[in-house]
């Protein structure tokens, strides 16, 4: 993808009409950073299919983005199928619903389809279509699978298709483990100007991947190759039964930490009510060397929030000394992609020094805090990669379960609890 896109801007920087590329995402400590593991939202292997809209964006209604190719169908096979999977990130919020379709199409025909408020949001869900009707008797089809824009949707979208598992017909490259456009067999049709199709590859050295790729690019030689092959097998076909969303729970994604396995998990079900002001957290009490020039923390946070629902779940960190307590940070789960950040982007550590000095322990606090109760807004809030300057920190890495971590989680329906991958 990043291939693609410095080829299309390239020539535009090279002759003047734009003053440069900005490379989102490009590392600059390539080789020290591992893969962010939540990034690989792909339901088998590391490859997926992904119609994606940023925050602040609406869909037109009418549009859509789709991926095709041509199949080879056995006209005999005397059985017709397509078994699959889907993922997005919309809970079963009724404002979101009959905005945005899923569908599968035979020859420009829908087969199937599914609104994106159906299923409960954040995990893979099995489907499976009977294609007799369509395919029987006919040695070749088009196969699509679209995102369609039925009303106008202004709030961001990762919608994922991945595992087909084809009966009566063959579908190359059924995982999207191969991304390449020369030999992943699948096309994109973009009919839409904000709903972005893409076939998304995670490796396990993204930064370092992306990194070459760059390098390459300028430098005029190819691009290093990707893999094409799935890191896992795909599995047969599941009945349509979406399980409810439980932070690292069956058919959420494989890894949501930031880095490593493990993370912390602040969360509230859908369909669950909580009161205002009421917090669920994780605290530490940290060590102070006295010798330390300065104190600092730094964090990195994460949600699977949007931007159109402000005003409801705070993410607070707070200090804890012998003078009292110190609200450090207070940012809305809703005010950031779903993405990891270091204190919401823009400000990394912080500087504690004037809480710190003096003292010969602090705790820090990790929260999840209700500004205004809800009666169904899900929301898993995640902290990981927990640094100090001047602190000592037990597994502030959650790579060792709970350990030094007191967990405190008072309030029925809010979960805390330190999660880990298989
Ligand atoms: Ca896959
Ligand atoms: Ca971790």
């Amino acid at each position: 993808m990043v291939t693609e896109e410095l080829k299309q801007a390239m020539p535009y920087a090279a002759d003047g009409r734009i003053g440069g590329i900005v490379a989102y995402g490009a590392p600059v400590n390539y080789d020290r950073r591992p893969t962010i593991a939540s990034n690989n939202l792909a339901q088998t292997g590391d490859g997926r299919l992904s119609f994606a809209q940023g925050n602040y964006t609406t869909a037109a209604a009418g549009g859509y983005a789709e991926a095709y190719q041509q199949v080879t169908v056995d006209p005999n096979a005397g059985s017709w199928k397509l078994g699959f999977a889907t993922y997005d990130q919309v809970s079963r919020t009724p404002s979101k619903s009959g905005k945005l379709d899923k569908q599968v199409l035979i020859d420009d025909t829908v087969v199937w389809q599914s609104d994106i408020a159906d299923e409960f949001g954040f995990t893979w869900a099995p489907a499976s279509v009977d294609l007799t009707a369509a395919l029987k008797g006919k040695t070749t089809a088009k196969l699509a699978l679209r995102l369609y824009t039925q009303a106008a949707a202004n709030f961001p979208i990762d919608v994922g298709f991945d595992s087909l598992v084809p009966t009566g017909f063959t579908v190359p490259n059924f995982g999207f483990e191969d991304v390449n456009p020369a030999t992943r067999g699948w096309q994109l049709n973009q009919q839409s100007q904000s709903v972005v199709g893409s076939f998304e590859k995670v490796t396990p050295h993204q930064a370092k991947d992306v990194y070459d790729v760059i390098s390459a690019a300028y430098a005029g030689v190819p691009a290093p190759a990707v893999p094409t092959t799935p890191s896992g097998p795909i599995p047969s076909n599941l009945p349509r039964t979406g399980a409810p969303y439980q932070p690292g729970g069956a058919n959420t994604i494989h890894d949501s930490a930031m880095y490593g396995k493990g993370r912390l998990s602040l969360f509230v079900p859908e369909k669950t009510a909580t009161g205002t002001g009421t917090c669920i957290w994780a605290e530490q009490r940290m060590a102070v060397d006295p010798a330390a020039p300065r104190y600092e923390i730094s964090w990195w946070d994460y949600d699977g929030y949007a931007a159109d629902l402000f005003g409801y779940h705070l993410k607070q960190v707070s200090i804890v000394t012998s003078k009292g307590k110190k609200l450090l940070s207070n940012v809305d789960a809703a005010s950031a992609p779903k993405l990891w950040m270091n204190g919401q982007g823009g400000w990394g550590p912080i500087d504690i020094t004037e809480f710190a000095r003096g003292e010969s322990s602090v705790v820090l606090q990790f929260a999840l805090c209700e500004q205004q109760g809800v009666g169904d807004y899900l929301v898993d809030v995640g902290y990981d990669d927990i640094t100090a300057v001047g602190l000592t920190v037990t597994n502030g890495d959650f790579e060792q379960g709970s350990t030094g971590w007191t967990i405190v989680s008072p309030h029925p329906g809010m979960q805390a609890k330190v999660i880990t991958a298989p």
